[in-house]
C-alpha cells in the first residue's frame, strides 16, 4: 500500500470515528434538551394548577367571610329593629321573659300598662321617645314594686337589673344573649360550676332526670343571692316556691323547694359543696323523703 493511500484511510477512519462522536455527543444533548424541557413544563403546569387551587381557595374564603359578615349584619339589623322576637329564640328565658318580650313586640304606644293582665306578673313596658320601646318594669308578684328592670338599648341589647329581695334596691344585674341569661357580676366558682352543669346534655337514663325549671333557677339563686341566714320564697310569683338556707352564714348549704305551693315541701336539697349536690325527693308530696338524687353532669342521678 502507498502511504498516500494508507494515509487517506486512516483520515477517512479518524474523520468517520470523530463524526460518530460529534453526533453521538449532539444527540445525548438533544435528549437532555427534551428532558429538561419536559420537567420545566410539567413545573410550569403545577406552578398554574397549584395558583388556580390557591386563587379558588382563596375566592372560597372571601365568599365565606362576606357571608357570614352579611349575616352578622343581619343579625345585628333583626336584633336593633325587632329585639322582642329577636331575644324570644334565647335558651333558658321564663315564662315572665316571653311575656315581656312578646309586649315589646306590640305597636309603639308611649307606654303599655299590664301588658301581662291575668298572669302573676305585672309587665310595664315603656317607650320614652315614642319612637321605640326601651325600658320594661316587671313587678312578678304584683306587690306594687318592681323586682326587675329591662333597659332595651338602641341597638337591641337587653339587660336586666334585679331586685332580689323585692325591696326596690337592684342588686343584680343580667344580659341577655342566645345562650341566655349572663350574670353580669362574675359567679363564684364552686357555684359557677354547678350552675355550669345544668347546660351540659347528657342524655337521660332510666335512673337519671334531666334538670329541670327549677334546678336552673335554683342555681341563678345561689350565684346572685347575698348570702344569709334564709331566704323565703326565692322564687316568689313562680310555681314553685324556693326556701335557702345558710347555716353557718358563710354560704347557702340546703334549700327546700315545695313544687306545687301546697305549703308542704316535695324536695329537700343540700349543698355539700359547690359541685357535691343532693336532693331528698317526698314523691307523695307528704314531707317523707323517700328518695335521694345526686346532680352530676347536668342531671338528677338517683341513689340506690
Ligand atoms: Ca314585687
Ligand atoms: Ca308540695
Amino acid at each position: 500500500m502507498k502511504f498516500n493511500t494508507f494515509r487517506n484511510i486512516v483520515s477517512m477512519v479518524l474523520f468517520l470515528g470523530l463524526g460518530g462522536t460529534c453526533y453521538g455527543c449532539y444527540a445525548w444533548w438533544q435528549r437532555g434538551l427534551t428532558v429538561e424541557q419536559a420537567e420545566l413544563q410539567q413545573r410550569q403546569r403545577e406552578r398554574v394548577e397549584q395558583d388556580a387551587r390557591q386563587a379558588a381557595q382563596q375566592q372560597l374564603a372571601a365568599q365565606s367571610a362576606a357571608a357570614t359578615a352579611a349575616a352578622a349584619v343581619a343579625d345585628e339589623r333583626a336584633r336593633a329593629t325587632t329585639p322582642g322576637a329577636y331575644w324570644l329564640t334565647a335558651r333558658g328565658l321564663r315564662p315572665v321573659d316571653t311575656d315581656a318580650l312578646t309586649a315589646l313586640g306590640q305597636p309603639v304606644v308611649d307606654k303599655i300598662k299590664d301588658a301581662a293582665r291575668g298572669k302573676p306578673w305585672k309587665i310595664n313596658v315603656y317607650a320614652d321617645d315614642g319612637v321605640r320601646f326601651n325600658r320594661v318594669k316587671l313587678d312578678l308578684d304584683r306587690d306594687e314594686k318592681d323586682d326587675e328592670s329591662w333597659t332595651i338599648f338602641a341597638d337591641g341589647r337587653i339587660e336586666r337589673k334585679v331586685s332580689t329581695r323585692d325591696n326596690g334596691t337592684m342588686d343584680g344585674a343580667f344580659r341577655l344573649e342566645q345562650s341566655g341569661w349572663v350574670d353580669m357580676r362574675s359567679p363564684p366558682a364552686d357555684t359557677a360550676t354547678a350552675a355550669t352543669a345544668t347546660t351540659a346534655a347528657t342524655p337521660a337514663t332510666a335512673t337519671q332526670a334531666a334538670a329541670r325549671l327549677v334546678d336552673t333557677d335554683m342555681f341563678d339563686l345561689l350565684r346572685r343571692l347575698a348570702v344569709q341566714d334564709k331566704v323565703k320564697d326565692a322564687t316568689r310569683g313562680k310555681a314553685y316556691k324556693i326556701n335557702l338556707y345558710s347555716d353557718d352564714g358563710v354560704r347557702f348549704n340546703r334549700a327546700k323547694v315545695d313544687l306545687n305551693r301546697n305549703d308542704k315541701w316535695d324536695e329537700s336539697w343540700t349543698f355539700k359543696s359547690g359541685t357535691d349536690i343532693e336532693r331528698q325527693v317526698a314523691p307523695a308530696d307528704d314531707e317523707r323523703y323517700t328518695e335521694v338524687s345526686q346532680f352530676i353532669d347536668g342531671a338528677w342521678v338517683k341513689k340506690p
